[in-house]
């Protein structure tokens, strides 16, 4: 009884701080529930901290978090949507990967969208290893309109409209197999930028290995977002070439450095593998020199050089050649230790933070002292003629934060937030002021390392990546979970661990648990729920999400459903609304090509029908509003059935159709 005291008394404390509104009977009648809930507690084992992480998780039914973070869903190439505190999943969104349930890639405009990252011959790819999702932006403010995200495995990027939470596009990059350091946005949208990862010659032509450091080369491209069009522009967008180190993380300028892009690289050593055949193994190969090279990027200048006939056409998209990029001034590099993971701007913009997986510290780099010894002049160059600002003219600080630092995240107390891949923490640190050459490292000092469960890989803010970070959470994204949950087999869940960081020192929390039984997560954004503004409904009917507008086929009216046959091309105009499909009989001939419409009569919110066509594989689905189109041959013939696939009215069941392909 004595244990229960204490527990007593936090519930009662947190209890009454719980808002200012009067308490309601049930709340506190008589000390009812805290003596219940004390009881609870008790028969559970939960200390006090885990009774403050209940309260300040605990979502009820109906009450909405105010903060969504977008999650990249790995290589099973999608974007998982959660709420924060609640950690409860929203939503999945298909990108690279067909989603059945979202018709997505089943016939629909989706198929469409999947096309447009296809492979220059036309060959397909359905699955992306998605990393970076990245939020638009508005004077370095999210503005909840877009979402980009990037492929690893096949130099892709996305674009996903906020109105709809759907994908509008996918871009395969012509000159690149492998992408890393994407999707991140300029502080005005202006460019999405898709960085490199493993070198290959550019367009991935044929060279041999032991033509690498002649023919292999990093290329960064900045693809022009056109906001009003809410599509990524390839004739207005343009590439840089590299050498061949592996380009990795980027982040782009703000504030002061605004205009400049940065990324931290791999690889200086140009290793090639190969132990096989006496080579040295690549993990081994890469990692031989103390320092790699910081990436700075003048986009600004880039973006002249290139509209003013600076670049040379590869491939359809304009590419700016390394020469040039060094003579114009738009690329310098800095030395970074040891094996360098994340580049990420401070929000004032000041400032640039890099990991270094081998080395114990963050490494701080001055933009004002990278200006500086820019304009100084008279640097020496890397194999490539890049100049090299040596690190002491660009570095602001070191701070020493443990084993396998990787990436910063900020909040709006002046600290910075970095994961820590082998000490499996996050590390609390100082941020110093502006620069002051008298006393150039006061403040960058480590204030907390909380464990986690285990091995953080990337760490998100909320708000982290704008100007103005908030101050509520971090969540830390941990690769491994091992024993945090029920044995489902040796292939387990990735944990996300909330992370509460309202009070100051050392004071963060870890106050929920959350499995991601999916693919492996690399990134995430948060953003204040409020910022967003998705339709509830399509705004009329008849929509077309891929044209964001009416579609010409749409059918308002079930009188005005029909089937048209021409010679053998059959096109049908269905309407969907519950709980019938007009027409409900669909008779056509073998090997008829046939176009059919579907129209969603509803405007009821949630009330979402599917299309399902057995043996054609194919499945729609309709949300209130919707228009889709979908084409196929009538290549066997037979009794078809389709029907609704979501659960949409007490007849749901009922709702069906007879398909009918007669035999030639
Ligand atoms: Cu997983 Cu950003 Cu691709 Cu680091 S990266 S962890
Ligand atoms: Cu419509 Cu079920």
């Amino acid at each position: 009884m004595k244990k229960l005291i204490p527990l007593l008394v936090v519930l009662t404390v947190v209890l009454a701080a719980c808002g200012g509104s009067t308490p309601t009977p049930a709340a506190t009648g008589g000390g009812g529930l805290p003596a219940e809930a004390a009881a609870v507690a008790a028969e559970r084992g939960l200390t006090q901290d885990d009774i403050y992480a209940a309260l300040k998780t605990y979502t009820p039914s109906g009450q909405l978090d105010p903060y969504i973070m977008f999650s990249s869903g790995g290589q099973g190439g999608q974007v998982l949507v959660i709420g924060v505190p609640s950690m409860r999943i929203l939503k999945l969104i298909a990108v690279f990967t067909p989603e059945s349930w979202q018709g997505y890639g089943y016939g629909g405009s989706g198929d469409e969208t999947l096309a447009g990252g296809f492979m220059p011959n036309g060959d397909e790819i359905k699955w992306g290893d998605t990393h970076h999702p990245n939020l638009s932006e508005t004077g370095g403010e999210y503005d909840g309109e877009f979402l980009f995200i990037n492929d690893k495995a096949n130099a892709r990027l996305a674009v996903i409209d906020l109105r709809d939470f759907e994908t509008k596009q996918l871009i395969k990059n012509p000159n690149a197999i492998s992408d890393h350091g994407g999707a991140f946005v300029t502080p005005n949208t202006e460019y999405v930028i898709e960085g490199p990862q493993y070198a290959t010659p550019i367009g991935w032509e044929y060279a041999t290995l032991d033509e690498y450091q002649a023919k292999y080369r990093g290329l960064i491209t900045f693809w022009k977002f056109d906001r009003a069009k809410g599509r990524v522009d390839e004739s207005k967008s343009f590439q840089i070439e590299l050498p061949p180190y592996w380009q990795d993380l980027c982040d782009a300028g703000k504030g002061p450095s605004e205009g400049w892009f940065f990324c931290n690289s791999i690889n200086s050593e140009m290793a090639t593998g190969g132990i096989e055949s006496g080579g040295e193994p690549f993990e081994a190969g890469t990692t031989k020199n103390d320092t790699d090279y910081l990436h700075i990027f003048n986009w600004k200048k880039a973006e002249e050089v290139a509209n003013s006939g600076g670049a040379e056409e590869i491939n359809g998209i304009k590419v700016i050649r390394l020469e040039t990029a060094i003579a114009e001034g738009i690329l310098y590099f800095s030395p970074e230790p040891k094996s360098p993971h994340g580049s990420d701007v401070t929000p004032g913009g000041e400032f640039i933070v890099v990991g270094g997986k081998l080395d114990p510290h963050v490494t701080v780099y001055s933009f004002q002292k990278i200006q500086d010894a820019i304009a100084a002049g008279g640097l020496d160059t890397d194999t490539y003629g890049v100049p090299v600002i040596p690190l002491d003219k660009a570095m602001e600080a070191q701070v020493e934060i443990g084993l396998g630092p990787l990436h910063t995240v900020f909040d709006d107390k002046g600290y910075a937030y970095t994961s820590v891949f082998l000490d499996s923490v996050v590390a609390r640190w100082t941020l110093g002021g502006p620069y002051d050459d008298k006393n150039p490292e006061e403040g960058w000092t480590l204030v907390q390392k909380l464990p986690v469960q285990y091995n953080i890989g990337h760490i998100a803010a909320a708000e982290g990546d704008t100007a103005s970070p908030d101050g509520n959470y971090v969540v830390a994204l941990n690769k491994w979970s091992i024993d945090r949950f029920a044995n489902v087999g040796p292939l387990l869940p990735q944990n996300f661990q909330l992370v509460d960081i309202t009070k100051t020192g050392d004071q963060m929390k870890v106050i929920y648990d959350m499995p991601i039984g999916m693919a492996e997560p690399h990134y995430a954004q948060i953003i204040k729920a409020d910022k967003l503004k998705p339709f509830e409904i399509y705004p009329e009917i008849g929509w077309n999400p891929e044209t964001m507008s009416v579609d010409p086929n749409a059918v308002t009216d079930p009188a005005n459903a029909r089937v048209e046959r021409n010679g053998s091309n059959v096109e049908i105009w269905s309407t969907v609304v519950r709980s019938h499909f007009t027409p409900e009989h669909v008779e056509i001939e073998e090997g008829d090509r046939v176009v059919w419409h579907f129209t969603s009569l509803e405007r009821t919110r949630d009330a979402t029908h599917g299309f399902a066509l057995g043996g054609y594989n194919i499945n729609l689905s309709l949300e209130p509003g919707e228009t889709q189109t979908i084409e196929f041959d009538a290549n066997k013939s037979g009794t078809f059935v389709f029907y609704c696939t979501e659960f949409c009215s007490a007849l749901h069941l009922e709702m069906l159709g007879y398909f009918l392909v007669e035999p030639k």
